[in-house]
């Protein structure tokens, strides 16, 4: 059984469990922390999680791990066949995780940790994902998913890298992303809806919850 290494405050380990959920495939959780032990570094060599272990061995890198669950559980399918919508599917993804996730992330540990980050990486993050919302806003359709009818890794890193770069945004730049592409608000309402966000949402709650007890 394939067993999913990571932890539920973790975006990417929420991307990895998103797709196992929706594919029904059997899974197993287990809480893990980044390190970078050297026998850490032989399953995950970044010393990051998430990871999966298959029957096969490790492997790291959430991107090439929703591409390998894709591959061995078909449905449903989250990536095209035909090269130039899987393309479109992947550039989306790609902008996503590099032009909203990345930056957002600078400022996750005033947001969650109250660790406050300078005016000067704030004013840089805004300025970032500015750009990034427009490249995103020009690429996606949201008809009604992110590149289309169809369900796909797109909507994974809209989903869970959007609504939390908003929060950052609204709570720490005072400004609302989805004003600026508001078309993506109901793909996301769509997404909202569906059995395994509902599920991760609440694991997230609580893992977020005894993250601050400590
Ligand atoms: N590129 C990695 C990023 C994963 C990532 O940033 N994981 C965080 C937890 S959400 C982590 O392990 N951080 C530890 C570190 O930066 O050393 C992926 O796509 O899986």
């Amino acid at each position: 059984m394939i067993k999913l290494h990571g932890f539920a405050v973790s975006n990417y380990f929420n991307m990895v469990n998103f797709v196992l959920l929706t594919k029904n495939i059997e899974h197993q959780l287990v809480a893990t922390f980044p390190s970078q032990q050297d026998d850490f570094l032989l399953k995950s060599p970044r010393g990051m999680v998430p990871f999966i272990e298959t029957e096969e061995g490790f492997i790291s890198e959430t991107s090439a791990i929703i591409e390998y669950l894709d591959q061995c559980y078909p449905t449903p399918a989250l990536l095209p066949q035909a090269p130039f919508e899987l393309a479109k599917v992947r550039e989306l993804a790609r902008m996503i995780e590099l032009y909203i996730e990345l930056p957002a992330r600078r400022l996750y540990g005033e947001l969650l940790f109250n660790k406050p980050a300078d005016p000067e990486t704030k004013k840089h993050v805004q300025a970032s994902l500015t750009k990034g919302i427009k490249a995103i806003a020009s690429l996606a359709t949201f008809s009604p998913y992110t590149c289309g009818e169809q369900l796909s890794i797109a909507d994974v890193y809209l989903y869970f890298s959007l609504t939390l770069a908003n929060k950052v945004s609204i709570e720490l730049l005072d400004q609302d992303l989805l004003k600026q592409i508001p078309s993506a608000k109901t793909t996301l309402e769509l997404l909202e809806q569906l059995p395994a966000i509902n599920q991760i949402n609440l694991a997230t709650k609580e893992a977020l919850a005894s993250f601050s007890k400590r």
